[in-house]
């Protein structure tokens, strides 16, 4: 395998990465490089829900004073527009896709008709345009958007097709929570550069087995940022954006923070956690009590290791510096009770459905060279299935209750699974960590699973119906098959 990536790697990569410290040998391309923490965090800009994105080649200083080659659906950013919108509105996008190949919009936990859902096969072509349009029907919350066209999923989010969207309701205003400047969306992804800075996206085998991970991490689409704060507490807004890394987030202070919402919007009450995992595709709504620091003080937000893989989680690095710069005084109390949530009953499911998780094994394949234009796919399947557009897989009855089972308790890799068109309850974790965390006991619409471990989700089916896909939003996995589409009818 180090010959492969010694092959395909760049000379500037390798020095780079033979001049950090390297947990693993093994781990060349996916050891963590921190940068010097100097540029100021950007926030994307925010809309409401009625404008155009343009998916297109553009640039943008993802490092200090260096202009890298990405994707965009804006000149000029890597990210695009955080669309901020308030439940009962209507979301007006036009995509135009300026690209050489099909793209098209996930609202990643938003539900929308099937139309448009972004399904893999729903593309537009290059040059050509669509408009998506559909209401708000569902909680304040981190939702987010990428593209989904069937293979290139992988490649046109990790070169910069992503945004976030923030929904707001009435429940979530009452509790006058930190915002304006003290609400701070944190899009973190990791990526991998060539020689001139562009994004480098050349997935051999090996990525695609563990997925793509990169030696750089950014958020809001720039590497090692800094952020200076005032002694309040911050709500952060977190997405992690990235394609297959899984993150273990705490402050490198060790100090605690509140988890006060998920995936689908607030929790019932905040808990305290001094980490919190968040795998690709998740969201974490937390708030950080900076009041009793020091001015200039430094202190980071950062991955601790973990265990449960062994493709992940043996480094520790820093992300995000926090600079404590300005004192204030404010008199913000968490409060108790967030928000109720409608349990739904495991005995109202009228059907349980498995979703038995597999990979082909490493061994045997390690001679069979770089996945090129990734014409081999199928080492990671579902039920035995590999994605294949003319196969509906299942069929759900609209408005019909359901437990699905994601069982990785064979598998040797981990998977965060992802359900369109729906938000799902966990009933539980059976095998590996044996339980829920804390940002798994709220509205989910994607759940982490480590190897050995089984998850039960409920989910009640509206009345769009219509073509929808489950999938591993390690999204290697999911452009090597690791998909399935259902019907709601
Ligand atoms: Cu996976």
């Amino acid at each position: 395998m180090k010959t492969t990536y010694g092959l395909i790697l760049s000379a500037f990569a390798l020095i780079i990465s033979f001049s950090s410290c390297s947990s693993d040998p093994l781990d060349l391309v996916t050891t963590v490089t921190e940068g010097d923490f100097t540029i100021a965090l950007p926030s994307p800009p925010t809309t409401n829900g009625q404008m155009n994105l343009t998916a297109q080649f553009t640039t943008q200083n993802i490092f200090k004073g260096k202009s890298s080659k990405v994707l965009g659906y804006q000149s000029g950013s890597i990210l695009g527009p955080t669309i901020v919108v308030n439940t009962g509105d209507v979301m007006s996008v036009n995509l135009q896709n300026n690209l050489t190949e099909p793209t098209n919009i996930h609202w990643h936990g938003l539900i929308v008709p099937a139309n448009m859902d972004g399904h893999p096969e729903d593309v537009v072509q290059p040059g050509a345009s669509f408009d998506y349009k559909f209401k708000v029907i569902q909680r304040g919350g981190l939702y987010w958007y990428h593209p989904h066209p069937d293979g290139y999923t992988a490649k046109q989010a990790f070169m910069g097709l992503a945004g976030a969207v923030i929904v707001r309701d009435a429940e979530e205003e009452k509790l006058n929570l930190p915002s304006g400047e003290f609400e701070v969306p944190l899009v973190i992804q990791d990526k991998r550069i060539n020689t001139d800075y562009s994004l480098d996206y050349t997935p051999t085998m090996n990525d695609v087995m563990t997925g793509y991970m990169g030696q750089y991490i950014t958020v809001n689409g720039v590497h090692a940022p800094y952020k200076g704060v005032k002694t309040t507490t911050y709500r952060f807004r977190v997405l992690n954006g990235s394609n297959s890394r899984i993150y273990n987030l705490g402050f490198s202070n060790g100090a605690s923070f509140k988890v006060i919402g998920s995936d689908g919007g607030l929790l019932e009450t905040a808990e305290a956690v001094s980490t919190l995992l968040l795998a690709p595709g998740e969201r974490a709504d937390i708030l950080m009590d900076f009041s009793s620091y020091n001015i200039g003080t430094e202190l980071f937000l950062m991955n601790n290791s973990f265990t449960g893989t062994s493709t992940q989680g043996k480094q520790k690095f820093n992300i995000l510096k926090f600079v404590v710069e300005t004192k204030i005084t404010t008199n913000f109390v968490t409060p108790l009770a967030l928000s109720t949530l409608d349990k739904i009953a495991a005995n109202s499911a009228s059907k349980t459905r498995t979703f038995r998780i597999s990979e082909m094994s490493m061994s045997g394949m390690s001679n069979m060279g770089n996945m090129g234009g990734m014409t081999m796919t199928g080492m990671h399947q579902i039920n035995n299935k590999v994605y294949d557009k003319n196969r509906i897989d299942e069929v759900v009855a609209a408005g019909s209750t359901e437990i699905w089972v994601f069982d990785n308790s064979t598998g040797a890799e981990p998977h965060p699974m992802h359900v369109h068109g729906v938000q799902f309850q966990v009933l539980d974790r059976t095998g590996g960590r044996g339980g829920l965390i804390a940002s798994e006991k709220g509205w989910k619409d994607t759940i982490l699973l480590l190897p050995g471990e089984k998850v039960r989700v409920i989910m009640t089916f509206n009345n769009n119906k219509g073509l929808f896909v489950l999938h591993c939003h390690n999204l290697e996995h999911e452009d090597d098959g690791m998909m399935l589409q259902f019907e709601v009818q």
